[in-house]
């Protein structure tokens, strides 16, 4: 069965060939060997955390036969393809961070994934790029849209 899912993507440390973060969400998205139906417009976006240097955000509705957590270690392993560490920094800077936002099936717990994504409805940066290419996508847990996360979001934090 095909099942679509959407991606966040974020960098906020230059890479040694691919070169700035947003140029890395671009070979990001060329790399992931997946289809890919509608990819947004790179954000840069102010670190939430620790880090002091800019995101590039970004999003992309994808689809595929993988289940969530076979997708998940795909994306792992793109991730450490771009030269990721794992163990780093909770929130730390990141070369490439790739998270599975929501998907067609609802909803998914396993031990190590649970879509939708915990945090991503206080999130400008991820509703601001998700809602550019699916804002009629549901949250199965509010029920609400992306599109009115968003507007709930943006009233809440106006200057975000
Ligand atoms: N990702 C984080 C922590 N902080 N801040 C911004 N602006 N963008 C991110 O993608 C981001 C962050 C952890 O994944
Ligand atoms: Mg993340
Ligand atoms: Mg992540």
């Amino acid at each position: 069965m095909r099942t679509s899912y959407i991606i966040a993507l974020g960098s906020n440390v230059p890479h040694p060939r691919f070169g700035n973060p947003a140029n890395i969400l671009s070979a990001a998205i060329d790399a992931l060997d997946l289809t890919v139906l509608a990819v947004s417009p790179t954000i840069a976006s102010r670190p939430l955390g620790p880090s002091l240097r800019t995101y590039a955000n970004g999003a992309a509705l994808i689809e595929t036969e993988m289940m969530p957590d076979a997708l998940l270690d795909h994306l792992k392993a793109l991730e450490a393809a771009f030269g990721r560490r794992s163990g780093g920094k909770r929130w730390g800077s990141r070369v490439l961070d790739l998270d599975i936002i929501l998907w067609s099936g609802g909803l998914w717990t396993s031990p190590g994934l649970g879509i939708p994504h915990r945090e991503f409805r206080r999130r400008a940066f991820v509703l601001g790029p998700v809602c550019e290419i699916a804002g009629d996508w549901r949250d199965p847990i509010s029920g609400f849209s992306v599109r009115q996360l968003k507007a709930r979001l943006d009233r809440k934090h106006p200057f975000a």
